[in-house]
């Protein structure tokens, strides 16, 4: 069967003309118009990027290239006896569109593991970093190092033509994927552990090898865990502040290892990635205050005092969604499949069942339900994955799929440097002034 690469290369040309001929057509017409409070509110709702491996419907949540969550679980190749997605193909799926074969997809959990060797002094870089710096920042770390051997920002340095540029981004992407779960590994034995990592097993596929690497490969439902947990993470459209942190910085030609770092900066953001962190915080916190089998009226209590606190309900609303996000279901029908029975997923469930009220009631969240990261870290503690700063680090490494994805389709369309423009606020009134 063909290999990613070869199939990318027969796609790049049609979908030049595909964008020529959007342009053409639609080139001049305007999505609507841009209001001073969009300028001053975050850009929500602000139409302002080519993103195609995903798009996020605020009711429905995301699709990627046009498939749902259930539909990927449906559709997409698994591994021998598993029943979840293999994120191998929900990677060709958002590069290509396409449902690869079975084969197409093992061969690039091949080749995955045969890159997944990461350079000695990035090792040691690692092992330097004392444990107590955040496991996130071990993480950027590691990766803006990978730089070193980055193929893109060679050929740059020997004057390759824009035309080809795709070609190395392609390689340092496929690199990346790769690379990560060792880093990942690395960082979380030398934190948590006593530092020694095993080998990659190069005949197992990529959420194997991460649970081999984290020392929990001898759980199958671990690893099927892995496979949705990359899966429903690696993407949600462009406007996120990793995605579009990664794209943002790809645009000035800097290559996907230095751009994926500074992605990795912002979902270590509490409002983004790190949110899965304090979710488990938060929880620990109210079941120390409120102990093992709360009633209703203890949660009322103290999803109340967080609020009252100023403080935000971790896990909770979203910039983009308005109705439970799909991951967070993906997840929950996970637990109830897996670990119905367990305390803390029942704690999650009833919290579920009384924050959104209370969020109405306080009158500020447009939206009160909530979003993926208010379940996976019940999931993690339920295997003995109970170091909550680690949690941002899985995240980190699924978003890398789609971060990867859109970075080669970048290059390959010649997408340009991003540069919007910005007002002071003495212009604007100017601006409007007498208007
Ligand atoms: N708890 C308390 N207040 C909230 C919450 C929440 N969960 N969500 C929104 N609000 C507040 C928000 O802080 C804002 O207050 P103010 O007017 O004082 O600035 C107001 O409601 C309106 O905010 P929205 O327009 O609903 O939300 P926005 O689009 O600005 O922000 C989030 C989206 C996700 C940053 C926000 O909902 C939040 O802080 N949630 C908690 C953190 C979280 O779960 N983040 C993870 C998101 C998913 N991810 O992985 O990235
Ligand atoms: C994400 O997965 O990136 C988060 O849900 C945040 C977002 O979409 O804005």
């Amino acid at each position: 069967p063909q290999s990613l690469k070869e199939r990318l290369a027969e796609l790049i040309p049609k979908e030049k003309e595909n964008v020529k001929a959007i342009r053409a057509e639609h080139g001049a017409k305007a999505f609507g118009q841009v209001t001073v409070d969009q300028v001053y509110g975050g850009m929500r709702g602000l139409p302002a990027l080519i993103w195609d491996g995903s798009v996020l419907d605020a009711n429905e949540g995301i699709r990627f290239r046009g498939k749902t969550i259930p539909e990927c679980q449906e559709l997409l190749p698994k591994a021998e006896g598993g029943t979840e997605p293999l994120p191998e193909a929900l990677f060709w799926l958002l590069v290509t569109g396409e449902v690869p074969t079975p084969e197409q997809t093992q061969a690039i959990s091949a080749e995955w593991a045969a890159r997944a060797e990461i350079p000695k002094f990035v090792e040691e870089l690692i092992d330097r970093c004392p444990p107590t710096l955040h496991p996130m920042s071990q993480f950027s770390l590691a990766v803006t190092a990978l730089n070193h051997d980055s193929a893109f920002a060679k050929a740059y340095q020997n004057g390759i033509s824009k035309s080809e540029y795709w070609g190395p981004v392609y390689e340092d992407c496929m690199d990346l994927i790769a690379k990560l779960p060792a880093i990942a590994g690395r960082i979380y034995r030398n934190v948590y552990g006593d530092g020694k990592l095993p080998a990659i097993d190069p005949t197992k596929d990529y959420s194997w090898n991460l649970a081999h690497l984290l020392g929990f490969a001898d759980k199958e439902a671990f690893i099927e865990l892995m496979r949705l947990y990359i899966v429903i993470h690696s993407d949600h459209e462009g406007g996120n502040v990793s995605a579009h942190t990664g794209k943002l910085v790809g645009s000035a030609l800097s290559d996907p290892f230095l751009s994926y770092a500074a992605a990795l900066n912002g979902l270590a953001g509490p409002l983004h990635g790190l949110a899965n962190q304090e979710v488990l915080l938060w929880v620990m916190k109210m079941r120390a205050q409120v102990g093992e089998d709360p009633s209703d009226e203890d949660i009322k209590n103290y999803v109340w005092a967080t609020l009252k606190s100023g403080q935000v309900i971790p896990g909770y609303g979203h910039a983009v969604l308005r109705k439970t996000d799909p991951r967070y279901m993906a997840q929950r029908a996970f637990a109830l499949k897996h670990l119905p029975d367990d305390p803390l997923f029942k704690l999650v469930g009833q919290i579920y069942n009384i924050a959104p009220g209370i969020l109405l009631e306080a009158g500020k969240a447009k939206n009160p339900w909530p979003n993926v990261d208010a379940h996976s870290g019940v999931l993690l503690t339920y295997y003995g994955l109970d170091q909550m700063q680690f949690y941002t680090v899985l995240f980190g490494v699924s978003r890398a799929f789609g971060v990867a994805a859109q970075l080669i389709w970048d290059r390959a369309l010649g997408a340009p440097l991003e540069r919007p423009k910005s007002y002071s606020s003495e212009a604007i009134k100017k601006m409007f002034a007498n208007k």
